[in-house]
C-alpha cells in the first residue's frame, strides 16, 4: 500500500495515504472511510447527503494539510499579514472549487464513479454559504481567493450568521423571502475553534479615574458581555500549498454570566440574556446599499471588529513582539464602512488595555488600516445616531470625540475659519440630531483610501471624499476590482475552459493576461464555430433549468439577454422592461415584422424593505405573463424571471449569456463585477459608461461593445439643470406608450393602481433619468439586434470580449493592493515535509 514520509521535528512520520493523498485510490479509500467513521453508514444505506458529507470531509482533509503548513511558514517567517475586514463573504459552494483548486477534479470524478456515485449530484447537494448581499460580500470572496492564489499570507474575519441573505420565491409574481437556513445539514468545511474566543462588551456606561502613576484611565462598565467563538474555514489557493483562513464570528453567552442569574434565582434573566447574546450573528442584514440604523446592526459590526482585533493582536504578542509593531505584522483591510469602528477599537485596546499613550496608539492605528469605498450613493453613506451610537459603544463615543477634536484642531490650522470644510471632515455631523459619518471615521484613521474603479476613484475625489482629497490627496488611490477566473470560469463554464486551453494551454487559469493569445483564432472559422457551440449548449442546459424552475420555454437559438444582479432603481431593471415593452409593441403592430428572437433573463434579490424594487419584480413577471401567453409573439420573445439569485445560479447563467446588460445610471455603479464574469463568458455588453464598464469596454474595443445613455458629467448637468421627465414622456410615442400601458393596468388585468407608484415616480421624479436615456438605449438595443444576425461577425466579438478580460482578474486586482497599499509579499508554502 502506498505511504508517504514527511520529516516532522527531524523524526520520520508516515501519512495515512487516506487522509492526504491524491491519487483516485486513495480519494475512494477516504471517502469510505469517512462515510463508516464519520457518518456511521455502510455504501448501501448512505444517503445522498451522507455521501456528500463523506466527499467533503476527505477533501478537507487534504486542504488541512496545506493549511497546517501555511500557518508554520507563516509564523517561522514572520512575514506582515493582510487582514480583510468584511461583514459579508458570498463565498458560494465549497466542493466543486476546492477539487479544482486542488486540482484532483478528475481525480474525485473516477473515484466517485467506480464506489457508484455521481459526482455532480453530491457537488449539488451542496447549499451554498450566502453570508452576503451582492456585490461587495462576492468581492471578498473572490479577493479570498486571489490572496491564496498569489501565497500572500492572509486572514479573512467576518462574521458566522446563523441565517444568510434569504431565499427568495416568487409567488403570484410578487417576491417572498424564506429564511436560509444553511447549517440545518452541518457544515463539513468550517472548524469550531472552541478554545479561540474573545469577550466583547456592549453598553452600559464608563468610569474615569487617575491610577497611581498619575494616569487617567477609564473603565467601561458594560451592560451586556458577549463571546465570540471563531469558525476557520479554509481557503486554498489554485495550484498552490498555501491555505489562509476565513475566521467568522459566532456570538454565544459567556459562561460566567448565567451562572450569577442562577445564583440570584432569576432563571428567566438568565435565559433572556443567553438569547440576546446568540442573536448576534443570527442573521444577516439583507439591504444592499442602505443603511438600516439598527442598534442589532451597529452591535454586529462591533462584534466581529473587536473579536478580530483582540485575536490579531494576540497573534501578534504571542510571536514576541511589541504592541507598538502591530502595524508590521498586519495590515487591516476595511470593506466599506461596516467594520470602520475597528478605528475606535483598536484605539481603546491600545489605550485602556495595552497601556500605551494617545500618540502611540494614534500611530500604530493609522499605520494599520487602509479604507475601501464601494458607494457613491448618498443614502448609503453609513452613518448612526449619536445618541443610539453611545448606548451601544460608550467608551468609542468619547474616543471618537478625543479622535475628532485633535483632528479638527489640525484642519483648523491648515484651512483658516472654512467652517464648510470643517464640517464636512468632521466625524460628528450636526443636525436636528447629532450622528457620526462612519466614512469620515474610516478616511481619517486610515493611510489609504481606495476606490474600486477608476471612474469611481475619479468621482470619490471630486463628490463625496472631495475634502478629504483636498486634505490629503497622497491616501487616494485607484485599484479596480477584479473576480476570480477559477470559480467563473473554469468552475462555471468547464466546456469553454477546455476549449481555451486546447489552443492556448492552462496558464491563462493563473496569469488571465494570456487569454490575449486567443485573438488570433477571432476570425477562424473553425474556432467561432467550436465557440458558438458551446454558447450554445449552455443555453440549452440553461433552458432546461427555466423550464424546471419557471414553466417557462425558451428557445436556445435566441438571444439570451440578460441582466441578473439585485434589484435596484440605479441598476434600473425598469429601463430594461420599457425595451422589452417596446420590442412588444412593435411586434403587435407589425406581425410579420422581421425580429430577432430574443430571450429577457432577469434574476435578483430586492432588499425585504424596498417597496419599489420589489414592484419593478412584479413588473418583470407581470409583463413576462402577458408576452409569454401571446401567441402573437411568444415565438420571438420570451421573459424569465429566474428566482433566487445567488451565487450558484450565477454560475450557470452567466455561460449562456449573449447579451449583458450594465445599463446603471452614469456616476452611480462604483464598479460592478457581474460585468466582467460575463464578458469573460463571451458575452457581450450593452451599457453606460459608469463604474468599471469603462475600463471594460477601453479593453475590448469600443466596436465590440454596445454603449448608450448619458456620461457622469451629463447626468449631473441634466440634473442641475432641473431635469424634467415628463417632456421625454410626452414626446417620445414608443415610451409614452409603453408607459400608458403600465399605468392603465394593460400588464396586470386592468388593475390600473398596482404600478401607480413606479409610474408617477417615473414621469415626475425619475431621479435615475430612466426616462432621459430611453431613446438611446432603444436604439442602441436595435444595433444588438442587428449585430446578432451576422453569426460570423458576433461570435468574433465574443472571443475578442473573453480574449481581452486579462486585466479584470482579482489576482491583478490583488497584487495592485499588495504592491501598494499593504506591501507585503508572497510566501511560498511547502508541504510539512517537502523542501
Ligand atoms: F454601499 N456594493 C454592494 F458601498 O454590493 F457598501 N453592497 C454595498 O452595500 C455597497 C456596495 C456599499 C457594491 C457596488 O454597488 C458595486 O458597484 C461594486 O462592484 C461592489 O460593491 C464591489 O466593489
Amino acid at each position: 500500500e502506498e505511504k508517504e514520509t514527511v520529516k516532522s521535528e527531524n523524526k520520520e512520520v508516515l501519512i495515512q495515504d487516506a487522509r492526504t493523498g491524491l491519487t483516485v485510490e486513495a480519494l475512494k479509500k477516504a471517502i469510505l472511510n469517512n462515510l463508516f467513521y464519520v457518518q456511521g453508514k455502510y455504501p448501501e444505506i448512505a444517503t445522498r447527503n451522507d455521501y456528500y458529507m463523506a466527499l467533503s470531509f476527505a477533501v478537507r482533509d487534504r486542504l488541512l494539510q496545506r493549511w497546517t503548513s501555511s500557518v508554520k511558514q507563516y509564523l517561522e517567517g514572520k512575514n506582515r499579514v493582510v487582514s480583510y475586514l468584511s461583514a459579508e463573504y458570498l463565498l458560494g459552494p465549497h466542493l466543486a472549487n476546492n477539487l479544482i483548486n486542488l486540482g484532483i477534479y478528475k481525480e474525485m470524478e473516477q473515484a466517485t464513479q467506480e464506489l457508484g456515485v455521481n459526482l455532480q449530484w453530491l457537488i449539488d447537494k451542496e447549499v451554498e454559504p450566502g453570508l452576503g448581499n451582492g456585490g461587495l460580500g462576492r468581492l471578498a470572496a473572490c479577493y479570498m481567493d486571489s490572496l491564496a492564489t498569489l501565497e500572500v499570507p492572509a486572514i479573512g474575519y467576518g462574521i458566522r450568521y446563523q441565517f444568510g441573505i434569504f431565499e427568495q420565491d416568487i409567488r403570484d409574481g410578487w417576491q417572498v423571502e424564506d429564511t436560509d437556513n444553511w447549517l440545518r445539514r452541518g457544515n463539513p468545511w468550517e472548524i469550531a475553534r472552541r478554545e479561540l474566543n474573545y469577550e466583547v462588551k456592549l453598553g452600559g456606561y464608563v468610569q474615569h479615574y487617575m491610577d497611581r502613576d498619575g494616569r487617567y484611565r477609564s473603565n467601561w462598565m458594560p451592560e451586556l458581555t458577549v463571546k465570540g467563538v471563531a469558525y476557520d474555514t479554509p481557503i486554498l489557493g489554485y495550484k498552490v500549498n498555501t491555505c489562509n483562513a476565513l475566521r467568522l464570528w459566532k456570538s454565544e453567552a459567556p459562561k460566567s454570566f448565567d451562572f450569577q442569574s442562577f445564583n440570584s434565582g432569576d432563571y428567566n434573566h438568565a435565559v433572556n440574556q443567553k438569547i440576546i447574546c446568540e442573536n448576534i450573528s443570527k442573521v444577516l442584514y439583507p439591504n444592499d446599499e442602505t443603511i438600516s440604523g439598527k442598534i442589532l446592526r451597529l452591535q454586529q459590526q462591533y462584534f466581529f471588529v473587536s473579536c478580530s482585533l483582540q485575536d490579531m493582536i494576540g497573534i501578534h504578542l504571542r510571536q514576541g513582539e511589541k504592541i507598538e509593531d502591530f502595524n508590521v505584522t498586519f495590515a487591516v483591510q476595511l470593506n466599506d464602512t461596516h467594520p470602520a469602528i475597528a478605528i475606535a477599537e483598536m484605539m481603546r485596546l491600545l489605550l485602556d488595555e495595552h497601556d500605551l499613550e494617545w500618540v502611540d496608539a494614534w500611530r500604530v492605528t493609522t499605520r494599520t488600516f487602509a479604507y475601501t469605498n464601494h458607494t457613491l450613493l448618498p443614502e448609503a453613506l453609513e452613518t448612526w445616531d449619536l445618541e443610539l451610537f453611545g448606548s451601544v459603544l460608550p467608551r468609542h463615543l468619547e474616543l471618537i470625540y478625543e479622535i475628532n477634536k485633535r483632528f479638527l484642531d489640525e484642519v483648523t490650522i491648515k484651512v483658516y475659519g472654512d467652517h464648510q470644510k470643517i464640517s464636512s471632515l468632521s466625524i460628528i455631523g450636526e443636525g436636528p440630531r447629532k450622528f457620526i459619518k462612519m466614512a469620515n471615521l474610516a478616511c481619517v484613521g486610515s493611510f489609504a483610501i481606495n476606490g474600486v474603479a477608476a471612474l469611481h476613484s475619479d468621482l470619490l475625489k471630486k463628490t463625496v471624499l472631495k475634502d478629504w482629497y483636498a486634505y490629503s490627496p497622497e491616501k487616494f488611490s485607484n485599484k479596480t476590482n477584479g473576480v476570480t477566473p477559477r470559480r467563473w470560469m473554469v468552475l462555471s463554464n468547464p466546456k469553454l475552459t477546455a476549449l481555451i486551453s486546447e489552443k492556448i494551454g492552462e496558464n491563462w487559469i493563473k496569469h488571465l493576461d494570456e487569454l490575449k493569445n486567443l485573438e488570433q483564432y477571432a476570425d477562424d472559422p473553425e474556432f467561432q464555430k467550436s465557440w458558438m457551440q458551446v454558447k450554445l449548449e449552455m443555453k440549452q442546459e440553461l433552458a432546461k433549468r427555466i423550464l424546471g424552475k419557471t414553466g417557462v420555454k425558451v428557445d436556445p437559438e435566441s438571444m439570451f439577454d440578460i441582466q441578473v444582479k439585485r434589484i435596484h432603481e440605479y441598476k434600473r431593471q425598469h429601463l430594461n422592461v420599457l425595451h422589452l415593452i417596446t420590442l412588444y409593441n412593435r411586434l403587435k403592430q407589425n406581425p410579420k415584422m422581421d425580429m430577432v428572437p430574443r430571450t429577457f433573463i432577469f434574476a435578483g434579490k430586492a432588499a425585504p424593505g424596498y417597496k419599489m424594487a420589489k414592484l419593478i419584480i412584479k413588473l418583470i413577471t407581470s409583463v413576462g405573463d402577458l408576452v409569454n401567453n401571446d401567441p402573437d409573439v411568444n415565438h420571438r420573445l420570451k421573459v424569465v424571471f429566474y428566482p433566487n439569485y445567488n451565487v450558484t445560479n450565477a454560475q450557470r447563467i452567466y455561460p449562456a449569456a449573449d447579451l449583458s446588460e450594465q445599463i446603471s445610471t452614469a456616476g452611480k455603479e462604483a464598479s460592478g463585477t457581474g460585468n466582467m464574469k460575463l464578458s469573460m463568458n463571451g458575452a457581450l455588453t450593452i451599457g453606460t459608461l459608469d463604474g468599471a464598464n469603462v475600463e471594460i469596454r477601453e479593453v475590448v474595443g469600443e466596436e465590440n461593445f454596445f454603449l448608450f445613455g448619458l456620461t457622469a458629467e451629463e447626468v449631473t448637468q441634466k440634473r442641475n439643470e432641473g431635469y424634467d421627465p415628463y417632456t421625454y414622456y410626452k414626446s417620445n410615442k414608443e415610451l409614452k406608450l409603453a408607459i400608458d400601458q403600465i399605468a392603465s393596468g394593460y400588464f396586470s388585468h386592468l388593475d390600473d393602481k398596482i404600478f401607480k407608484d413606479l409610474v408617477n415616480n417615473l414621469i415626475y421624479h425619475d431621479p435615475f433619468l430612466v426616462l432621459a436615456d430611453y431613446e438611446s438605449y432603444v436604439a442602441c438595443q436595435d444595433k444588438v439586434s442587428e449585430a446578432f444576425r451576422d453569426k460570423a461577425a458576433w461570435a468574433r466579438m465574443s472571443i475578442l470580449n473573453t480574449a481581452r478580460m486579462g486585466k479584470f482578474s482579482s489576482d491583478r486586482s490583488i497584487r495592485e493592493y499588495c504592491d501598494d497599499i499593504w506591501k507585503v509579499k508572497s510566501v511560498p508554502v511547502h508541504l510539512n515535509g517537502d523542501s
